[in-house]
């Protein structure tokens, strides 16, 4: 494949933004070379600007489940804009993505849009600190809650691939009151609620963790924080950004049947938009302003042109449920890259949820971040390099989780598995 625009592209970005990009993720920096720049997106499919297509697995790094320019999402915005993009006022339409939003998630019974995950995660620790009227936060080594000062801690995804786990900026100050145990660890967080439960206003996890590649919660691991922050009167937080509308249409609770206190979201509800929301129990809700004291607020959270995206992209799932067929997919391109892999006597281990998931180049299961951190991400690079030339967009890190679409064919699929022999 020839990249030749890609590369001159790149090298007018670098010399606009930094690292020639606006989000670290998408910089190429664990697999080498030069990020791919696209013209447009279609289906599964990615065209590039040298006129190359690719089956994409990334899907935006989540949004994208039902595929690009959806016609039922290109209609709504089409619809959208000749209203108004925004007004920085109430309209219906924020009622309509809220109430899709409470009727999916079991736990959530009231929710406030934001414009991103990191806005949803930031809001929601400050509001278990307003609501409990305590400072600490309990979060886990790789798992990525955006970049919230008090959270970018080993902290997963561009940050574990930059090993940035203390970005500069961040404070001792701001980091003193964040707790930080190793995922699946129970007696890690059966030691730290022993120790100072009554101080932890929040625990905050990746309920199916995306961001050190894709790792799932043991049930006894979800149990025991469930149970303890009942008993310490703790928040329980579920960072459902990834996984919300993605693992399944409730989320990861639904997929699990768990009841977390608050719950945050982005990237499938907004349906490409900028759209992040977080949301729980009434009663925790309403301590956010301007009915309670927290304060939060955005300029276009809500805006008309995301809600529109998002509505189109929610009731669209929920009528067409593609999650089963997500899942047979899913499992049929891991076994299949699994037998490429066996083949060639290279040690592979995965993980999926849904429609999310991982494919590691690592000789042990994956169950936490001392685990991930030991994945081959030199064979990685090979593979991703090797896939990219012959078609196929996968994440460009191993610290990344894939996503499947409802756009796939199982003929995606057999040639992902084909490209990578
Ligand atoms: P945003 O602020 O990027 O919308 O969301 C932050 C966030 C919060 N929580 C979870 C579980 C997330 O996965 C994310 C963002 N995910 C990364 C991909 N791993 C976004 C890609 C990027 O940073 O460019």
């Amino acid at each position: 494949m020839s990249y030749e625009n890609s590369i001159k592209a790149f090298e007018k970005a670098c010399s606009l933004m930094p690292g020639g990009v606006n989000s670290p993720a998408r910089a190429f920096g664990a697999v080498g070379g030069c990020p791919v720049f696209f013209e447009r997106g279609e289906g599964a499919y990615l065209y590039d600007i040298d006129g190359n297509k690719y089956i994409d697995f990334v899907g935006s790094w989540g949004p994208m489940i039902l595929g690009h320019c959806h016609p039922a999402v290109v209609e709504a915005l089409q619809k959208a804009i000749h209203k108004g993009t925004s007004f920085g006022a109430p309209t219906v339409a924020e009622n309509e993505l809220c109430e899709l939003v409470i009727d999916a998630m079991p736990s959530v019974e009231m929710v406030r849009l934001v414009n991103s995950g990191t806005e949803a995660t930031s809001s929601a620790i400050r509001l278990a600190r307003g609501y409990t009227g305590r400072d600490k936060i309990v979060k886990f080594a790789g798992c990525y809650h955006g970049h919230v000062d008090s959270l970018l801690v080993s902290a997963g995804s561009a940050a574990a691939t930059f090993s940035v786990p203390n970005s500069p900026g961040v404070t001792a100050g701001t980091v003193q009151d964040t707790i930080i145990l190793q995922y699946n660890d129970v007696q890690g967080v059966e030691d730290a609620f022993k120790a100072q439960g009554d101080k932890i206003a929040g625990v905050i996890l990746e309920p199916v963790v995306g961001n050190m590649g894709c790792v799932l919660p043991t049930p006894e691991f979800r149990k025991t924080l469930r149970d303890l922050t009942h008993k310490y009167g703790t928040v329980l937080i579920y960072d459902e950004v990834m996984t919300g509308f993605r693992v399944s249409y409730g989320g990861a609770q639904a997929y699990f049947g768990d009841d977390p206190d608050l719950t945050t979201m982005g990237k499938v509800i907004g349906g490409g938009l900028p759209v992040g929301a977080y949301g729980g129990k009434k009663e925790i809700m309403k301590c956010v302003i301007p009915s309670g004291p927290v304060f939060q607020a955005g300029t276009l959270s809500g805006n008309p042109l995301a809600t529109a995206a998002g509505i189109a992209t929610l009731s669209t799932l929920k009528k067409e449920n593609p999650y089963p067929r997500l899942e047979q997919l899913g499992q049929r391109l891991l076994d299949g890259l699994t037998a490429v892999f066996k083949e060639k006597g290279i040690a592979t281990q995965y993980a999926r949820a849904g429609a999310m998931m991982t494919f590691f180049f690592n000789d042990a299961p994956v169950t936490d971040w001392t685990h991930a951190a030991k994945s081959d991400t030199k064979q990685f690079a090979r593979y991703f390099h090797q896939m990219l030339d012959r078609g196929v967009y996968m994440p460009c890190s191993q610290f990344e989780a894939f996503f499947l679409s409802a756009a796939h064919t199982e003929a995606d699929i057999d040639a992902a598995i084909e490209a990578a022999k």
